[in-house]
């Protein structure tokens, strides 16, 4: 397979005004009659004479130029080329396809008796011939027949112009879209599905019609989806200033698909496990995700459909900005402290592990050989932290005004991430040069901070240096422009002024090597606070004793550095026991938890969090040569001391949850059950006999699946076998029927750290339940063991590493997107102790030794190992 190289990016050799789409679906195959309106691109200097579309698996069944047949043209792997076209011309195509087979669920496919699209980023090739990249804008008609009693509903994007019966018990519907959209952006559906209706007044004062297709079994899932809908066209409103164009806005949920939902323009297509919800099926934190994604793809409506991408290198020209949307969204729907907790958990531990690896490449990267390996963590969650960057250096104003204006110059165009920072140096007239660095260069840059306190002047010093670590293909970086967001403390918990305004909070902004920061008028040592609220996505290192991180759990005003001094103390409590540093855990851990559970009034989701200890994946990511069985049995033994000690105080926390209650999505009620749900975890996981009637007691009262499904986790990672497989077969038994449901039902197996061994997940593979064509069976089961279950997928025997080379290899053969993503795991394999190192390696040198290796695993595998 070959590289594609942004180096090589050249304007498209023909444009296309008009696509006028026919789509007969039928039961074992679709005829799809395409006639493109095409005129030679002024702008391209080559003037190639010949027209050379994209179509993959294709079967080509007729083809006119002007009305003639053409003769000449050639058909090779992935092109379809006719020779000396004219300047302007219409050309008509039929090609038949098989949805049916397609197992990679890219382009037109089935699912559950339906008829879906996934064209992002190369699927429409797979319906048509056609110039398949997103600098190619067209309107687009589209007529869909298919027989109209197995498919009621016929939907595609834009607003219905035409409908009608046809022969046979057929019918046809036809779409049009009167914005120029790239071929990604196209969707279409038909199937026998329930219509929810509701309606949004835009600012301006129009009705849009919103509108929700499920499968009926699926009727009352709909409304927090719709719900969640609404709240996010509000906001855009509000914060961006951003109204909905068309008419009517659609979502449709697909129980098969590759990921989590596709923004196609008025048609949004979701995984069904990203909108559906119910209180009886859905847990607080699938709301939540609901509410994030819903927000996520409407917000692409102006940030990737009006603006869209030049090229697939500039993919966080539209996820970067649109991830930092839906994150400012969801601050805005809860608690902007958890929001920005939970976000940076995550690209801390997998984001930062990506940027260490050998799959490591900038925000906006220069070559790819399969780009459906670029939907990474890099290019949304880094490139979301990029935008955030701008904003924090610009203001929220200025911000504003430099959004106002990316739109307004660029509405209709495909554009570059280039384009993106100009109009928000042109907007601020701020110099952002050195700033492009981070969509250039990969890697997390480290900070190493160290102070001097000068008591006769009263002066303390900050000096920060930069490094950032040689990625593959980049040796050397160039210094990075970052925001450090700070205060000082003073020991009697004060926030201390900074500057002649008495502002107790600064930017710092670092863009040499080395910096030296002075505050002058201190009375005594502060204790410095640094990168509040994660201004940078970046490695700090200051020695903090245990006592300031202490004295920074309570009283640094910052929420977001509150918990991570929490963090940090924990961190260096359970290293120092893996390392042989300490043998007891230190008592300072334990009161520090036990006042954050006897204090009155704090925030109970931040409580939660801060009872959280660091994650397994993050302790690796924190250590050379990560044995993970040592790290784990001092976490396990931090974990259990910890519980012990503070059994009294989780049980006084348990004493006012009522599970039995009415559920409501709403931060009071989510905060009370994930603290209540943490503390009982803890109190199963000690064996306690109180904490096991408690989990059995909710489990049988619960009438909401957060505190369901919690007393079912308490349960199963918890010494009472007994009461755990009763449970599991109990939770089955009455939910066998939904499969959202089962989806969780898996993963409380295939990721416990207590009973998910290769046996288990082997016997769930089998279970009658799991479906190899499903990828969120396979995500459950499969991923989740390799991703979440680092306990036993890193069992020192290899046989979790072996287990999952095993299911990539049966995978790479029909879904090769998950195939690749499943790979995830394994290409860290440097980062871990010689006996796993060897049998990680060794399982991907099996898999680059397959014959017929996908594109999209070979990429993956050839990378790590290289
Ligand atoms: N843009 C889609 C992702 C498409 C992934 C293609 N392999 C969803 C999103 O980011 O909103
Ligand atoms: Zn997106």
């Amino acid at each position: 397979p070959q590289a594609v190289h942004l180096a090589d990016y050249r304007v498209p050799a023909f444009l296309i005004d008009h696509v006028d789409l026919r789509i007969e679906l039928f039961e074992d195959c679709a005829l799809v009659h395409s006639r493109l309106n095409i005129r030679r691109n002024p702008a391209d200097e080559s003037q190639a004479r010949d027209l050379v579309l994209n179509g993959e698996e294709l079967g080509l069944e007729s083809l006119m130029l002007d009305g003639r047949p053409v003769e000449n043209h050639r058909v090779d792997e992935g092109f379809l080329t006719v020779p000396s076209v004219p300047e302007h011309f219409h050309l008509d195509v039929t090609t038949r396809i098989h949805p049916r087979d397609n197992t990679r669920l890219e382009g037109l496919y089935q699912s559950s008796g339906m008829f879906c699209t996934q064209c992002e980023a190369e699927g429409f090739r797979r319906i048509t011939y056609f110039p398949d990249r997103p600098d190619v804008m067209a309107c687009y008609r589209t007529r869909i027949e298919a027989d109209r009693e197995a498919y009621p509903v016929l939907l595609a994007n834009g607003n219905p112009v035409d409908w009608g019966e046809l022969e046979d018990g057929r019918h046809q519907v036809t779409w049009e879209d009167p914005y120029p959209k790239p071929s990604y952006l196209f969707a279409m559906v038909a199937g026998d599905l329930v219509e929810k209706r509701d309606e949004f007044v835009t600012g301006s004062g129009r009705t849009i019609d919103l509108r929700m297709y499920v499968e009926a079994r699926n009727e009352a899932k709909c409304e927090h989806a719709l719900a969640s809908l609404k709240k996010a066209m509000a906001w855009d409103e509000e914060v961006y200033g951003r109204e909905y164009d068309l008419d009517i806005f659609m979502v449709v949920a697909v129980d098969d698909f590759n990921m989590g939902a596709m923004e196609n323009k008025g048609l949004n297509i979701f995984n069904s496990s990203c909108v559906l919800a119910s209180p009886e099926t859905a847990t607080d934190a699938a709301y939540d995700r609901i509410e994030s994604i819903v927000a996520h793809e409407y917000f692409h409506n102006w940030s990737g459909n009006r603006v869209t991408c030049r090229d697939w290198f500039q993919l966080s020209l539209k996820e970067g900005f649109t991830v930092f949307r839906d994150n400012q969204f969801s601050a805005d729907m809860g608690s902007p402290t958890v929001q920005r907790i939970d976000h940076v958990n995550m690209l801390r531990t997998a984001q930062f592990a990506e940027d260490a690896g050998p799959m490591a490449h900038p925000v906006r990267p220069d070559s790819y050989i399969e780009i459906a390996n670029f939907y990474t963590l890099t290019v949304y969650e880094k490139g979301a932290e990029v935008v955030r960057m701008i904003h924090t250096l610009l203001g929220p104003d200025m911000f504003r005004e430099g959004s106002d204006l990316y739109f307004a110059r660029h509405d209709g165009q495909a554009v570059t991430t280039d384009d993106f920072v100009r109009a928000m140096e042109d907007a601020s007239s701020r110099d952002l040069t050195q700033f492009r660095r981070w969509y250039e260069q990969a890697g997390t840059p480290e900070l190493r901070v160290t102070d001097a306190f000068d008591a006769e002047s009263g002066t303390y010093t900050l000096t920060i240096r930069q490094s950032c670590p040689a990625t593959p293909g980049q040796s050397h970086k160039e210094p990075f422009h970052i925001p450090v967001r700070m205060g000082l403390i003073a020991s009697d918990g004060e926030a201390l002024p900074l500057d002649a305004e008495q502002n107790t909070e600064t930017v710092l902004e670092l863009t040499d090597t080395e910096h030296s920061f002075q505050f002058s008028g201190l009375a005594e040592r502060p204790v410095p606070s640094l990168l509040r609220g994660f201004s940078a996505p970046v490695k700090l290192d200051y020695s903090w004793t245990r006592d300031q991180l202490m004295f920074l759990m309570s009283r640094d005003p910052d929420g977001f550095n509150r918990w991570d001094a929490g963090q940090k103390l924990a961190v260096d409590v359970i290293l120092s026991i893996q390392q042989g540093r300490d043998t007891e855990v230190d008592p300072r851990l334990v009161e520090a938890y036990r006042t954050l559970l006897t204090t009155p009034g704090l925030d109970r989701a931040m409580v939660a969090r801060m009872l959280a200890l660091p994650s397994t994946a993050w302790l690796i990511e924190l250590t050379d040569e990560a044995d993970v069985a040592a790290i784990d049995g001092a976490r396990h033994q931090v974990e259990q001391t910890v519980a012990r000690a503070l059994r009294d105080e989780l049980l006084q926390v348990r004493a006012d949850h009522h599970p039995g209650g009415d559920y409501a999505f709403e931060p009071g009620q989510v905060a009370a059950r994930s603290l209540s749900n943490s503390a009982l975890a803890l109190l199963t996981r000690i064996g306690d006999d109180q904490g096991r009637d408690q989990a059995l007691a909710q489990f049988d009262q619960a009438t909401n699946m957060t505190d369901r499904l919690a007393a079912l986790k308490a349960l199963v990672d918890s010494p009472f076998s007994q009461e755990r497989e009763d449970a599991l077969a109990r939770f089955h038994a009455d939910w066998q029927h939904d499969p959202q449901v089962v989806e969780q039902w898996f993963a409380a197996q295939s990721g416990s750290p207590w009973i998910g061994n290769v046996n288990r997940v082997t016997e769930l593979l089998a279970h009658p339940a799991f479906d190899w064509k499903n990828p969120n069976k396979v995500r459950m089961v499969i991923g989740v063991f390799a991703g979440r279950n680092l306990t036993h997928f890193h069992s020192p025997d290899g046989s979790g590493h072996r287990f999952l080379g095993e299911q990539i290899r049966r995978l790479d053969a029909f879904n090769p997107q998950i195939s690749a993503q499943l790979a995830q795991p394994l290409t860290r394999w440097r980062q871990y102790a010689p006996h796993l190192r060897d049998s990680m390696a060794g399982v991907l040198r099996e898999l680059r030794d397959l014959p017929d290796l996908s594109r999209d695993l070979y990429e993956v595998v050839t990378k790590s190992l290289g």
